[in-house]
């Protein structure tokens, strides 16, 4: 087989609330891999706030597909490694790996379509399904609001949900937290994100202050860039630490796994390197007991963890659209099932390419 053409497209899509209070909406970088034997891979890539896509889509056009046009896309490994070592003037952090993450997203479903099996089963199958977190809860919440959203997935059955840390007033967050708690009672798991916004000294008081409140984890406290002080929150509170969703491919998660920074790891599949590198952070994590929660992106997570050792939770964020997939990534009774279609098994539908694509 060989790749004939890589159509390339911008699928601007609205979020609903919580999100819309931050990002209006997200944008889909799109790689239509197509071949002589006439299937078609889907490849794409999501940015939050639709922040650096035209530099995405940009990297793939100039850097990516003149690259790998007329290769045989079943040579996934070999395509990865060329992707990123052609190119020794960027390092391999942000816009380079959502390019990346792209065509090797388009790879694995052209891979799974040419055999007629799902992603998971070539990813090694493992578990039937995951338990679903559902996430939320942002700032402008009241505890109201976010007690709510919380009950609407224990209504569909799930055990764990996650809302944000990071008011101003941080001893607020610490009340907001036993709030939430008492409303919610102990038969639901609680995890808080505190999205980078607090230096090493607050979040260990903060850490420390919600020691009796039973919490599942506590994520990204620092800068992402700052991994040893992740690793000195991570060693001062009883709260095990999650981080990763600002980190690249396996050498960052190495990085991360060596300082100690966290007990769960949370890679993206658009910003890690796609299936092939997140399988493969997966592994790693899976050697020192390190569990893998995706940040994000449900329904090509969902392949991943269905294949791995050591899965841990699926996120599923408040509000996120339903239009746009032919088939939905779909909570039932607390849990995620992979896909058993063929490829990863998502295609847009035609009323989401029709009223959201942004440019062809
Ligand atoms: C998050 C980031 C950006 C948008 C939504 C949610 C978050 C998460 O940090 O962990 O899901
Ligand atoms: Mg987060």
């Amino acid at each position: 087989m060989k790749i004939t053409e890589i159509v390339t497209s911008t699928v601007i899509v609205p979020n609903g609330p919580p999100v819309s209070a931050y990002y209006g909406a997200n944008t889909y970088v799109v790689a239509r891999i197509r071949t002589d034997e006439g299937l078609e891979g889907l490849g794409y890539t999501m940015l939050i706030g639709g922040m650096g896509a035209g530099a995405v889509r940009t990297y793939l056009e100039e850097s990516i597909i003149p690259l790998i046009l007329g290769r045989d896309p079943l040579r996934i490994g070999a395509i990865w490694r060329d992707m990123y070592e052609n190119d020794r003037g960027l390092r391999k952090k942000g816009i380079p790996v959502y390019a990346m993450s792209a065509i090797d997203i388009g790879l694995w479903d052209l891979l799974g379509k040419s055999v007629d099996r799902p992603v998971w089963h070539l990813l090694g199958a493992h578990n039937e399904s995951i338990p679903v977190y559902g996430s939320g809860g942002f700032l402008p919440y009241t505890v109201d609001q976010i007690v709510e959203e919380a009950e609407g997935f224990r209504a569909q059955g799930c055990r764990h949900y996650k809302f944000k840390l990071g008011r101003d007033d941080v001893m607020e967050n610490v009340e907001r937290v036993r709030q939430v708690r008492a409303a919610l009672g102990d038969d639901m798991e609680i995890l808080v994100d505190a999205n980078q916004r607090w230096d090493v000294a607050t979040n260990i008081r903060v850490g420390h202050a919600l020691e009796d409140c039973n919490l599942f984890w506590y994520e990204e406290p620092v800068l992402a860039d700052n991994i040893d002080q992740c690793a000195e929150v991570a060693a001062a509170i009883s709260i095990p630490v999650a981080t990763g969703e600002n980190e690249y491919t396996r050498y960052g998660f190495r990085d991360l796994i060596d300082a100690g920074a966290a007990q769960y790891l949370n890679p993206d599949i658009h910003r890690c390197g796609g299936f092939t590198e997140m399988m493969r952070i997966a592994h790693l994590a899976a050697a020192y007991d390190i569990k893998i929660a995706p940040h994000l992106v449900p329904e090509l997570s969902i392949s991943v963890l269905a294949a791995i050792p050591n899965a841990s939770l699926v996120e599923v964020l408040a509000g996120s659209p339903d239009n746009l997939w032919e088939v939905g990534p779909e909570i039932i009774d607390g849990h995620m099932a992979p896909p058993n279609r063929p490829g990863h098994g998502m295609t847009f539908t035609d009323e989401a390419i029709r009223d959201y694509t942004a440019t062809q």
